[in-house]
């Protein structure tokens, strides 16, 4: 098939699923055309059938915002005419689902279809600002097909905006080989242990946009209790709004030396080997990427009870899902696990073994092509 994906190239979740996607579709044999306002940090690389295009909205001075959404329309008519493309699957609703719809009156009677795959954005965009719900319901509706990455979401989506459309669960998914386990350690995480643990402290993960939705402060005040009773070091990967508030929380709660901010880096499976336990406390989260990533590399996860989590995050027996907030459970659960090395080890393997029989790459990318399948045969 010849496929476009178009998807934001930001580092966030939804960038890495769509660039993963398009890399094992263009692997699988198909033509595939990645459209997008940069290149996606994990297409850097040449690969064979797969094309980026970039979207670069014109910056004319009359414009006081530059259109990106029909800049992207454009390129999207563009790619589908000159790629001939029979596919275009774009990751939310808004803006590429918008987009895509007014990408195919640009070029009437071409065959192509349209999936859309919600990844949770989309429904946050509607309680933050209602004026966008008819964009985003647009986008829905528009699509020959619509996918949402847990059951939490498409329920969700059912719900607030009154849709019957069939919306096919297809769950993240996370290759195992890029995700070495933390019980074969890949030189650069035994390196990283050297260098932060060099007393055999216990390392404690987070790794998000520092989005406040993220709720980074809970992170901070239970690495501040766990480190009352254990010697332990906090590792922030990533970067964003609340990054800056974390750190002076730290401070404020006097740990700020045995927390590490990494930063944005693009070798996060390095850090997931050497580290202990992932915390992720999120007041939402459509899937949660990062906790799928953790439990691949043998890390046992404590986390919210919060959107689809419980569907990745099997509690009590790869990590511990607790309410959202409540800091002195997740400290109690994060202590439990430090004490007892034996449970550290079930629950990271049992979260490599959930990842490779529910998230694998090959069963969820059989699942996208299947529907692309099913889209063109039915038109
Ligand atoms: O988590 C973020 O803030 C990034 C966001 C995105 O749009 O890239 O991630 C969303 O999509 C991921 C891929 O499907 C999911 O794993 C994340 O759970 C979801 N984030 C939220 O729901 C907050």
């Amino acid at each position: 098939m010849r496929i476009g994906i178009a998807c934001y190239a930001s580092v966030g979740g939804s960038g890495v699923l769509a660039s993963e996607l398009a890399r094992a579709l263009a692997r699988r044999g198909h033509e595939v055309h990645v459209i997008s306002d940069g290149t996606p940090f994990r297409l850097r690389n040449l690969e064979d059938r797969l094309v980026v295009h970039v979207v670069e909205p014109p910056a004319y001075d009359v414009f006081r915002h530059p259109p990106f959404e029909l800049a992207l329309a454009a390129k999207m008519a563009d790619v589908i005419r000159h790629a001939d493309l029979d596919i275009l699957h774009v990751h939310y609703a808004v803006p590429f689902a918008t987009s895509a719809f007014l990408a195919r009156a640009m070029v009437p009677g071409h065959r192509v279809r349209t999936v859309t795959t919600l990844h949770g954005t989309d429904i946050f965009l509607h309680a933050y600002d209602y004026a966008l719900t008819a964009a985003v319901r647009l986008g829905i509706e528009a699509s020959d097909a619509v996918t949402a990455v847990s059951h939490h979401l498409a329920d969700e989506t059912r719900a607030v905006f009154g849709t019957d459309r069939p919306i096919e669960v297809i769950h993240n998914f996370v290759d195992p080989d890029r995700f070495p386990p933390r019980s074969s350690p890949p030189p650069r995480a035994a390196a990283l242990r050297r260098a932060l643990a060099p007393a055999g402290e216990f390392l404690l993960l987070h790794v998000s946009n520092f989005r406040p939705i993220k709720r980074v402060g809970d992170v901070v005040r239970v690495f501040a209790e766990v480190r009352k009773t254990h010697r332990a070091r906090l590792l922030l990967v990533g970067d964003g709004p609340e990054h800056a508030r974390a750190l002076a929380l730290a401070e404020a709660l006097g740990v700020a030396e045995d927390v590490h901010a990494l930063g944005r880096i693009d070798d996060v499976a390095a850090v997931y080997a050497a580290a202990d336990v992932l915390l992720f406390p999120s007041e939402k989260e459509s899937f949660g990427l990062a906790a799928a990533e953790a439990m691949a590399a043998e890390v046992p996860v404590v986390a919210s009870a919060a959107g689809g989590l419980p569907e990745v995050v099997e509690d009590g027996v790869t990590g511990f899902l607790l309410p959202v907030g409540d800091v002195p459970a997740m400290a109690a659960a994060v202590r439990r696990l430090l004490d007892d090395p034996g449970l550290r080890r079930r629950m990271g393997a049992a979260g490599r073994r959930r990842v490779a029989e529910r998230f694998s790459p090959a069963a969820q990318v059989a699942r996208y092509e299947a529907l692309y399948k099913r889209i063109i045969i039915h038109q």
